[in-house]
């Protein structure tokens, strides 16, 4: 068996998707949370100056978040059957990336009157055109997962990127219901449940 340490700031933000894959699987590893203060000196040290990465086997180092899940989700058979399944889960994946893209824009505007702006059209009409998305892939496949009939990183993945704006704007999921259905299913598996339960609370 394989030693996994994944290193990220201690938040959820990028490197939760890889820490869902490895609590999914059950799969051990170490949840390396670092401290703001310790970065500088790390930062030189990691192959693109950025975190989340992932050390497996304390010798070979991955960076690139998305790069890791899928990895992680190939390893552990999370990422669909056959490799249709798989480029089904990177289109969601992808899809997913590209909310939270949106969701940094308004995240990093200096400007607190264009950050309203920018809030209201995020939550108002971004958000709905994703979780439409997302919910008509539900639509289109009877199992109740994104891709074939288990669980794999694309549900992941989604239930992710949702997590900010179902706990900010708890009303928007109403509209929504095989998608709240779905992030029942996932938070209910008895290992990502007991994580869940445990894991650190932050803002993102
Ligand atoms: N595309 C990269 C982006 C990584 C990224 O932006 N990491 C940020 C934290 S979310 C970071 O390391 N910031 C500190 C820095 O750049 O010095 C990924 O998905 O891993």
């Amino acid at each position: 068996m394989k030693e996994y340490k994944l290193t990220y700031f201690d938040i959820r933000g990028r490197a939760e998707i890889s820490r869902l894959v490895f609590v999914a699987a059950g799969v051990d590893f170490t949840d390396d949370r670092i401290q703001r203060e310790t970065w500088p000196a790390l930062k030189p040290k990691t192959p693109q100056g950025q975190l989340p990465i992932l050390t497996i086997d304390g010798t070979v180092v991955l960076p690139q978040s998305l790069a890791i899940a899928r990895f992680l989700a190939m390893e552990f058979g999370l990422s669909g059957k056959n490799n249709l399944e798989h480029a089904q889960c990177d289109v969601i994946v992808q899809t997913t990336e590209d909310l939270r893209a949106e969701w940094v824009k308004v995240f990093r505007e200096p400007d607190e009157t264009k950050k309203v702006e920018l809030q209201k059209k995020l939550i108002e009409e971004i958000v709905p055109k994703f979780w439409t998305i997302f919910q008509d892939t539900l639509k289109s496949n009877s199992s109740g997962y994104m891709v074939g009939d288990e669980l794999t990183l694309a549900d992941l993945a989604v239930y992710d990127v949702m997590e900010i704006h179902t706990r900010d704007y708890p009303e928007l999921i109403k509209g929504y219901p095989q998608l709240q259905a779905h992030r029942e299913r996932v938070a209910n598996k008895p290992n990502i449940k007991k994580y869940l339960d445990k894991r650190p609370v932050t803002l993102f």
